[in-house]
């Protein structure tokens, strides 16, 4: 199955590629650092919108153990460990969207609180390839918000790696999505429009 990318309507989302998912970091996604060669490849495939989210947490977010939440501190706004990976090509990517970037709203979803819909409306933006991490919460909630806000999405299978907390809990998140009309690819079927 190949899927030509129109770069007039697609867009490319890259979820939360920061040191504190990749192995080392604060809340290392297990193999996280696996999909930059292959996201720096489809930033690069064609001349089309790239937006990149990132986690930006305040150094009391309610997420962090200390406030009540489940995880360990991560993601703090201008700290090392919330930079993009040094490995990822930022010279790609047109748009950073900050998320949950207030201390008592969590945000998994790159729409929730930002202005990612209103940024992918504007561009005529009809269709959405999601890749990043982590893959049971960032990339899920981004790619169910991207299908309430109408438009087709694309997950790149290969693009993803997930935290798996509760064993199968990346399975688990790949049925949902696939409920919800999310078309999981390969990165290797996904060409430019000749
Ligand atoms: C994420 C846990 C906490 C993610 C963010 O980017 O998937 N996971 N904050
Ligand atoms: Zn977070």
């Amino acid at each position: 199955m190949s899927i030509r990318v129109d770069s007039r309507t697609d867009a490319l989302i890259v979820v939360d590629v920061q040191r504190d998912f990749c192995p080392g970091g604060a809340l290392a996604v297990p193999r996280g650092d696996e999909v930059i060669p292959v996201i720096n490849r489809l930033l690069a495939l064609t001349d089309w919108l790239t937006v990149a989210t990132r986690d930006w947490h305040p150094a009391d977010h309610c997420s962090f153990t200390a406030q009540g939440g489940v995880w360990p501190p991560h993601c703090v706004a201008e700290t090392d460990g919330a930079d993009f990976h040094p490995a990822l090509d930022r010279s790609r990517i047109r748009h950073v969207v900050s998320k949950a970037v207030t201390r008592d709203a969590e945000a998994y979803s790159g729409f929730q609180g930002t202005d990612l819909a209103a940024l992918l409306a504007s561009h005529g933006i009809r269709r959405a390839f999601v890749c990043g991490l982590a893959t049971d919460y960032c990339v899920k909630a981004t790619a169910l918000d991207a299908r309430r806000a109408r438009l087709e999405v694309v997950v790149i299978e290969d693009a993803i790696r997930g935290v798996e907390v509760n064993p199968g809990d990346c399975a688990k998140a790949m049925d949902e999505m696939r409920a919800f009309a999310v078309v999981l690819a390969r990165s290797a079927d996904v060409t430019p429009r000749p």
